[in-house]
């Protein structure tokens, strides 16, 4: 049986990989932060298969512990703060979460391998903000990066340092680039789930408006569920590697407000929408879409669901969410 420890478990990514591994017949560790995380029950509820490891990515010794009773072949490295807003606030915090964690994740890898060095294959999150300021679409795995916020910037050293140590060690340790990728699971501060909850409540009528900041950003939004099948066939391939991850299609924001309207059967939606100029940011990423061609060369990996598919998804789950809490 295969073992394999995934870090950020408790998030959107790491519920779908825990899911996806456990019915391949893995034997899933999670590793989970704090003295009494609060989605310690959400875990245990959806991926009850999963042994939870307390360990933090910022603590070198916590990750040794944690790899030493895992004792993982694969390991995937999907904890970081994630909320490219707030990094801007807490910009040192997410250098040495989202950055210096992976190198924390690469040095606990490498001491716990010893004098065999492919002994663990390891999956590091790469990100699309790390392409940032537009040169090129779409984007490819060569195209230049130029990130635009903190938590891009940490990204990029996170990327370039799995590289390193695949390059320096000859780790099995692939770096996977994706793209924004949503599902009912995802977070309520990133834009999708916001509108899709918001969408749902106010076909209810239990909000009356929604605030939003830049509406003609674009983005290549897909499927979480697809995603996590990408990363563990990334760790299947003979040869570690780096690879994007994404549809190929972009939407801005007001194309996601038109179609999760749609759904709950409004059209005139831009009477529920109010600019807040607390949601724009310091910087942006205009446009993002990206080319994962090399993925479907290579791996066999191509997306299911598409934009509308995704959107009809997440709202339909915020409508039935919704009516359970306020028994409408
Ligand atoms: P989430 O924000 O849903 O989950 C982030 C996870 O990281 C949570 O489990 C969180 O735990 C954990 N975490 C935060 N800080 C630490 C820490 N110090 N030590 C250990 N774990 C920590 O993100 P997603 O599931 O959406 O994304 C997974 C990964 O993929 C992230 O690295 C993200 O940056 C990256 N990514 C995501 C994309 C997307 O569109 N979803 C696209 C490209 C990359 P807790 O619950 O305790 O806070
Ligand atoms: P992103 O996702 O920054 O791309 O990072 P997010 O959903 O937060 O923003 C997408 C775009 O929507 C615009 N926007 C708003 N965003 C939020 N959150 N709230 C608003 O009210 C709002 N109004 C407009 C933003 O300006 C932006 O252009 C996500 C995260 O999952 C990262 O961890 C991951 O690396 C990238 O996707 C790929």
């Amino acid at each position: 049986m295969p073992r394999a420890l995934i870090t950020g478990i408790t998030g959107q990514d790491g519920l779908y990989l825990a899911e996806l591994l456990l019915s391949k017949g893995y034997q899933v560790f999670g590793l989970i932060r704090g003295q009494n995380n609060p989605k310690r029950a959400l875990v245990e509820a959806e991926v009850p298969g999963v042994t939870l490891l307390t360990g933090d990515i910022t603590d070198l010794s916590s990750l040794i512990r944690a790899y030493n009773v895992a004792k993982p072949d694969e390991v995937y490295n999907l904890g970081a703060i994630s909320f490219v807003a707030y990094s801007w606030e807490n910009a040192a915090l997410t250098s040495d979460v989202t950055g210096i964690g992976v190198l924390n994740m690469l040095e606990a890898t490498r001491l716990y391998c010893g004098d065999d060095l492919t002994k663990v294959r390891f999956y590091q999150a790469s990100s699309s903000e790390m392409f940032g300021k537009v040169q090129h679409v779409p984007q490819s795995e060569s195209t230049l990066l130029w990130p635009r916020s903190p938590y891009g910037v940490a990204k990029v050293y996170g990327h370039y340092m799995t590289i390193n140590y695949r390059e320096s060690y000859g780790m099995h340790a692939s770096s996977g680039i994706l793209f924004n990728h949503e599902s009912p699971r995802r977070g309520s501060e990133f834009v999708t789930r916001k509108v899709t909850r918001a969408v749902a409540r106010i076909s209810l009528g239990l909000q009356d408006k929604i605030s939003l900041g830049n509406l003609d950003a674009k983005r290549d939004w897909g499927f979480a569920g697809d995603y996590v099948d990408a990363m563990w066939r990334m760790l299947q391939a003979d040869e570690a590697d780096d690879y994007v991850i994404s549809t190929g299609e972009t939407h801005s924001i007001r194309e996601l407000l038109e179609v999760a309207f749609a759904r709950v059967g409004i059209t005139d939606w831009e009477q529920y929408v109010f600019i807040d100029p607390k949601f724009f940011r310091p910087a942006e990423v205009d446009l993002l879409i990206g080319d994962s061609t090399k993925a479907k060369e290579k791996l066999g990996w191509t997306p299911k669901v598409s934009f509308t598919e995704l959107v009809n998804m997440m709202v339909d789950s915020d409508l039935a969410e919704q009516r359970a809490l306020s028994g409408k």
